[in-house]
């Protein structure tokens, strides 16, 4: 095994109730068929593969009504965070593959719930073309994956269902979303006043991945945090990861995705992971899939060609 060889549980949520439209609940299954597992397996990494959580109510059709998929939304919530608390308090690290983005709610209130146990700051790398900080009251499309992060960091406008349990358990200012170039109107004025550090494709381009990345996983590394990574198959371009539900043009290369995954492992920060929001039914012959399990390889230490792994505090010149 090699020296940062880590255990890691895997856990799929094979849901759409949070989405604009069906397909991503196969997402856990093609990424399984990519060879997720054997993959990190592969790395030296020991993982275990703990089956998929999913809603009481399985039935997948009719497309159901929205206060239906909102209890499949709640009832996985429950069942994630407290999977998200147990791995994590047994020096495990948790992956979810979804399934859309309302998972997140779930996932990183557990993580959070263990960083207050333990005293760790969270940070929450939220890697999207979107903003996630939709309320049911600024929301254009009433669908729950564009709301998590808003949500999680606090927002009221809820409802009674959502109070206490994932509501305001992420500092804002601790959020950055890397890749944005959708953002709702009410959504960007949220964000603002906020503070979340939003690095859209406009600062990427001007600023590279390398320079702005180095920034955030300083803030981390700074304080000894945990970092969450989400990572939306959205985020990156549609032309090479097409199996997606919202797919937005002008998304990040190939290589602008894993330069910023390897520079993750190499900070050494990443305690948790989702990957979500894979449409099989959208994908051409697997190619998203495929590059999901090869991004996350780089998450979890795949290098082209071995390399010295130096932390960003010794790259750091005055
Ligand atoms: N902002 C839009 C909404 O609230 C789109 C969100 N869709 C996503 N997010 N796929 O990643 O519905
Ligand atoms: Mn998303
Ligand atoms: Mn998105
Ligand atoms: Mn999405």
């Amino acid at each position: 095994n090699q020296p940062d060889a880590q255990a890691i549980d895997l856990f799929g949520i094979p849901s759409d109730a949070g989405a604009s439209c069906r397909g991503s609940g196969m997402g856990p299954e093609a990424l399984r068929v990519a060879g997720l597992v054997e993959t990190l397996a592969t790395l030296g990494h020991v993982v275990t593969d703990r089956g998929d959580i999913t809603g009481s109510d399985r039935a997948r059709t009719p497309w159901r009504l929205s206060d239906e998929r909102n209890a499949e939304v709640l009832d996985i919530a429950r069942q994630s965070s407290a999977e998200a608390l147990a791995s994590l308090d047994a020096g495990r690290l948790p992956a979810f593959v979804g399934g859309d983005h309302s998972l997140s709610m779930g996932t990183i209130s557990g993580v959070a719930r263990h960083c207050a146990s333990v005293g760790k700051p969270l940070f929450v790398l939220w890697v999207d073309a979107h903003g996630d900080f939709n309320t049911p009251a600024t929301s254009e499309t009433g669908n729950i994956h564009g709301m998590p992060l808003a949500l999680l960091c606090g927002e009221p406008d809820f409802g009674p269902d959502y109070e206490g349990e994932w509501r305001g358990l992420v500092d804002p200012r601790h959020v950055t979303i890397f890749g944005a170039r959708s953002i709702d109107r009410p959504e960007r004025q949220l964000l603002e006043r906020r503070g979340v550090d939003v690095i859209d494709m406009r600062r990427i381009d001007e600023m590279g991945v390398v320079a702005l990345m180095r920034e955030v996983l300083a803030r981390v590394e700074a304080v000894g945090g945990h970092l969450h990574v989400s990572l939306d198959v959205d985020a990156i371009d549609p032309a090479i990861a097409p199996g997606a539900g919202t797919p937005v043009a002008g998304g990040l290369t190939f290589r602008e995705a894993h330069l910023v995954m390897e520079m993750i492992h190499d900070s050494g920060a990443m305690g948790s992971l989702d990957v979500v929001e894979l449409n099989p039914y959208l994908d051409h012959a697997g190619m998203s899939a495929r590059l999901l399990v090869d991004l996350t390889a780089s998450l979890f230490g795949r290098q082209i060609m071995p390399r010295q792994v130096v932390r960003i505090s010794e790259t750091a010149t005055s």
